[in-house]
Formats: C-alpha cells, sequence, structure tokens
C-alpha cells in the first residue's frame, strides 16, 4: 500500500501519523497517552519506543541510512529466517531477508486504555522470497503502551519441514557503556564470536569493555539491563526464546560502520531475543510458532 491510501485507512490526526523518508521508506509515527514510538514498514522495524518522561529506551544511530533493501542501524531489526551468517552459503544476506522487505500493514487498534496495537505480516514462497522457498506467513504484532510488547509468529504453510533461526535485534540506548551491566546470564553457557565462536561460561554479570559478540544458549530468564548513568534498569522478559545475544561492536568496529560512527558504541547494546545456533528451531508443515518480548523500564 502506498502512502496515500495508508494514511486514508489509518491515520488519526496527532496520533497516528505516516511520512516517508529517505529513499521512500514509509515510517508511522504514533503517539499515546503512555508512549511515542516509530515504524518502519520495511523490515517492521521499530525504531523508537519513549514512555513518556523517560528517556528513549531504543537506539537509533545518528548516522543511520534510510535506503531501500537496506537495514537500519538501530531499533529493532527482525533477522529471519537465519539469525547472522546464512549456515552454508555466505554470499546470502546476514540475518536474513525479513529486516530488509517492506511489510503489511494489516491492523492498527486504538484501545480505550490509550495503548496501540499493530499487526505487520510478511508472505512469501518459492516464487516471492527465493531466497526462502517455503510457503510461509511471518506477523509480528507490536503493543505499544507504558511497556512495549512484541510477538513475532512464523507460520510453516509449505508442506515440508522448516529451520529457522530468529532474533529480534533489539538496540537499547544507554548512558555512557561503561555505567551499565547486565543481570541474568550469570552460569549460562555462550559462544564467544570475538573468539571463534568458543564455547565458555558467564560468571556474575556482564560488564562490557571491549567488543562483545556473543549467543547465550539455552535461556529463557529475563535479564536486566542496570543503567546507573540514568538511573534506571531496562527489563527484557521474553517466551518463545531460548538464546540470548549481546552485542557491542566496541570503538574500532563502531568507527569503521558508516551508519554508526565513532563514540555510538558508548551509547548503544543489543540485547537480542533469540532462536539461535542449537536453538534453532524445525517447524513442521502447518506448524506456527511466537518468539514474544516484552521491555519495560524501572526508574530508580
Ligand atoms: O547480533 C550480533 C551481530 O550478529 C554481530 O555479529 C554484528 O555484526 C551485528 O549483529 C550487526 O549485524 P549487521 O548485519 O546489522 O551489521
Amino acid at each position: 500500500m502506498d502512502i496515500k491510501s495508508l494514511t486514508k485507512k489509518f491515520s488519526s490526526k496527532g496520533s497516528l501519523e505516516f511520512r516517508q523518508q529517505g529513499d521512500g521508506l514509509i515510517l508511522l509515527d504514533i503517539q499515546n497517552q503512555y508512549a511515542h514510538a516509530t515504524v518502519c514498514l520495511q523490515g517492521a522495524q521499530l525504531l523508537s519506543w519513549r514512555p513518556l518522561g523517560s528517556t528513549p529506551v531504543i537506539w537509533l544511530s545518528e548516522q543511520a541510512v534510510y535506503q531501500q533493501q537496506k537495514s537500519i542501524r538501530g531499533g529493532v531489526p527482525v533477522c529471519w529466517p537465519w539469525f547472522g551468517a546464512h549456515k552454508d552459503d555466505p554470499n546470502m544476506p546476514a540475518h536474513g531477508f525479513a529486516r530488509t522487505q517492506e511489510w503489511d500493514l494489516a491492523e492498527v487498534n486504538s484501545h480505550e486504555d490509550g495503548s496501540t496495537d499493530l499487526l505487520l505480516t510478511l508472505e512469501g514462497n518459492k516464487d516471492v522470497t527465493p531466497l526462502w522457498p517455503y510457503a510461509f506467513t511471518l506477523s509480528l504484532q507490536m503493543h505499544i503502551g507504558a511497556a512495549l510488547e512484541m510477538s513475532l509468529t512464523t507460520h510453516n504453510r509449505d508442506k515440508q519441514a522448516m529451520v529457522i533461526s530468529e532474533a529480534l535485534h533489539t538496540y537499547f540506548q544507554v548512558s555512557d557503556i561503561n555505567k551499565v551491566s547486565v543481570d541474568g546470564l550469570d552460569q549460562c553457557s555462550y559462544l564467544d564470536k570475538v573468539d571463534g565462536f568458543n564455547e565458555k561460561i558467564q560468571t556474575g554479570p556482564l560488564r562490557i569493555d571491549t567488543e562483545v559478540d556473543r549467543i547465550y544458549s539455552d535461556t529463557t530468564d529475563v535479564c536486566v539491563i542496570n543503567d546507573t548513568g540514568l538511573n534506571r534498569q531496562i527489563v527484557v522478559s521474553k517466551s518463545g526464546s531460548h538464546s540470548t545475544v549481546v552485542w557491542n561492536p566496541w570503538a574500532a568496529k563502531s568507527a569503521a560502520m558508516s551508519d554508526m560512527g565513532e563514540q555510538a558504541y558508548t551509547k548503544m547494546l543489543c540485547v537480542e531475543s533469540a532462536n539461535a545456533a542449537a536453538n534453532s528451531l524445525q517447524l513442521a508443515p502447518g506448524e506456527s510458532h511466537s518468539l514474544q518480548v516484552c521491555y519495560h523500564v524501572i526508574e530508580l
């Protein structure tokens, strides 16, 4: 649907407004009595969520590029149907293709309690998505309120089983990476991408003082991002997710990314709810699976 039809169908002045950014990407700004949020229809990528009275919770790069077929640096990219590099073919796009496709905005519901729900969908089959020659429906539900809830559902409409890996690759905004620790991963084993994917065990809270790129396996626990600079905690709860990925590129890699910038790594931390590596999922024909997250902020 083009921006004119979307505006006619869903917009409401002051609370739901569409605009275009960069290379024609369509963004929806939502303002309700709990929060401001922005969602890009390409990739069904939430770009911001700021509960009223709070500092933004989701980080978006100041150098983000808004281009067709390119994932935006920040927000919540949807990694699907594979997480990271493709397992057999290094020429396939990193983190799959869902994050660079145009999704359909199927529903917008403004509730009486003042919160807003969105439903975005992406359908494919061997003709539409040759990189993934299965018939599927992927949907992302968002609930924008005092908490942010997202549910990513994969429905296998094919006659054969499919194996997927996936993540909601959320970039959280922090005051200063040196003032941050993450609870909830103690004693979890992880694959350390910075050290050749060696398997290691986390001990105690995670502090970040170098490049960190880890897939924590077999964990369904809540993570808490403690930010002493902002005197707040971000609580990351999830279900249907057995991996947690933590990423901060640190100085050199941050500087090397043209859509990130030299100091950007000090202001962000990815804590991603995923099913990756050994926690990849097999879906039988007709089967569905949902990965759900809920983020809320505790001001201290
Ligand atoms: O989730 C961590 C990670 O897979 C890192 O290895 C990293 O490079 C990052 O995601 C960002 O990937 P992107 O393809 O968006 O540049």
